[in-house]
């Protein structure tokens, strides 16, 4: 069996444990499309923060307290950016995790294309799964917010998320080269190929949307000959942890299973589910067109979730 997952980065992760334990319960082969919407240049580093969460949760050398970089780290290149007042100053990168950032910078700057960097990356913590960048090229996801002179500007996602907290007032998010972008070399063929496609619990706005936002993408997804399970990132009407309620806000969503559901859509009315795994406290859910299931879907530990992967792939 093919499991395709789209996913972003913390909830992803965690969700992809699960998957990775039921594809060895079941001996099935593993793709995750990862979002790039996040990824940013900083002192002339490229750093993937939804990639570099999966390879790290799943190559065991993620921080699970803060979810992001790496456990046992240390921030000496920060504290000495920061004595030189180098900007910015409200985004740190670890010491252990510029490692990963400068090989990956040298092999881009070598004309290596993102995906292949990601496979030589992930050769060394060994994921157990094949992590896919959803593109190669560039796609950045920014918040518009208004501009003092009345009209409106742009900011990096990272300065909307981090920065501000995504406390300030936002008109919507736009996926810069979007248009132009195409699907990384592997994406189109994993989700042709797959069995089933696995919507991760992950930030729909942020997350899974900057995915879908690569043209043909949506379309081989929609269109493709496997089922398609999306696992809600709500529940009981709030997210589990980070701000996917400011991120739904934003785009004048719901902040509900319901509502994250319907804006992924049924298939058959035009969107891109057939099945959507909800909580046990949302079981009333109804999402037009989509077959709705309840289950467990807080990932506690990899029990649990393997438990939620295998209830997702049973509605398929
Ligand atoms: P990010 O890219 O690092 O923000 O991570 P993702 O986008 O992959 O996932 C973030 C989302 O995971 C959050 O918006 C939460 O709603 C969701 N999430 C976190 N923990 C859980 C959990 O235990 N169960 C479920 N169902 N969703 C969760
Ligand atoms: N999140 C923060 O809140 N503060 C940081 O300084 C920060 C640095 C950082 C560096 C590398 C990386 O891969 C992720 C990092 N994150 C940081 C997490 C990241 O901003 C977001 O959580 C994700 O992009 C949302 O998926
Ligand atoms: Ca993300």
């Amino acid at each position: 069996m093919r499991i395709v997952v789209l996913t972003g980065g913390i909830g992803g992760a965690r969700f992809l444990l699960g998957v990775r334990a039921y594809a060895r319960q079941v001996g099935a082969e593993v793709t995750a499309v990862v979002n790039v919407g996040d990824d940013l240049r900083l002192h002339g580093l490229r750093v993937c923060p939804d990639l570099d969460s999966v390879m790290y949760t799943l190559g065991g050398g993620a921080d699970p307290e803060r979810g992001w970089g790496r456990v046992g780290e240390s921030w000496t290149v920060k504290d000495e950016l920061a004595a030189y007042g180098a900007e910015p100053s409200w985004f740190g990168l670890g010491d252990k995790d510029l490692a990963t950032h400068l090989v990956r910078t040298t092999m881009l700057d070598a004309g290596y294309p993102l995906h292949q960097v990601t496979e030589a990356l992930a050769t060394r913590w060994q994921p157990g799964v094949r992590l896919l960048p959803a593109t190669n090229d560039r796609l950045e996801t920014h918040a518009i917010l208004s501009a003092d002179d009345g009209g409106q500007r742009a900011i990096h996602f990272q300065e909307w998320w981090v920065r501000h907290r995504a406390q300030v007032p936002t008109h919507r998010f736009v996926f810069v080269g979007a248009d132009s972008a195409k699907p990384a070399p592997g994406v189109t063929e994993a989700i042709t190929e797959a069995d089933v496609v696995l919507v991760a619990p992950s930030n729909p706005v942020v997350s899974i949307t900057p995915i879908l936002a690569v043209p043909g993408l949506r379309e081989a997804v929609a269109s493709g000959p496997a089922p398609v399970v999306g696992v809600s990132p709500i529940i009981g009407g709030a997210p589990v942890r980070g701000m996917a309620d400011r991120c739904l806000e934003v785009i004048g969503v719901e902040c509900s299973a319901a509502g994250v559901g319907r804006l992924y859509g049924g298939r058959s009315a035009g969107g891109l589910l057939d099945g959507w795994l909800v909580a046990e406290e949302d079981a009333q859910t109804e999402v037009p067109q989509v077959s709705v299931r309840a289950a467990p879907l807080r990932m506690t530990d990899e029990a649990a979730t393997t438990a939620m992967v295998r209830a997702a792939v049973e509605m398929a």
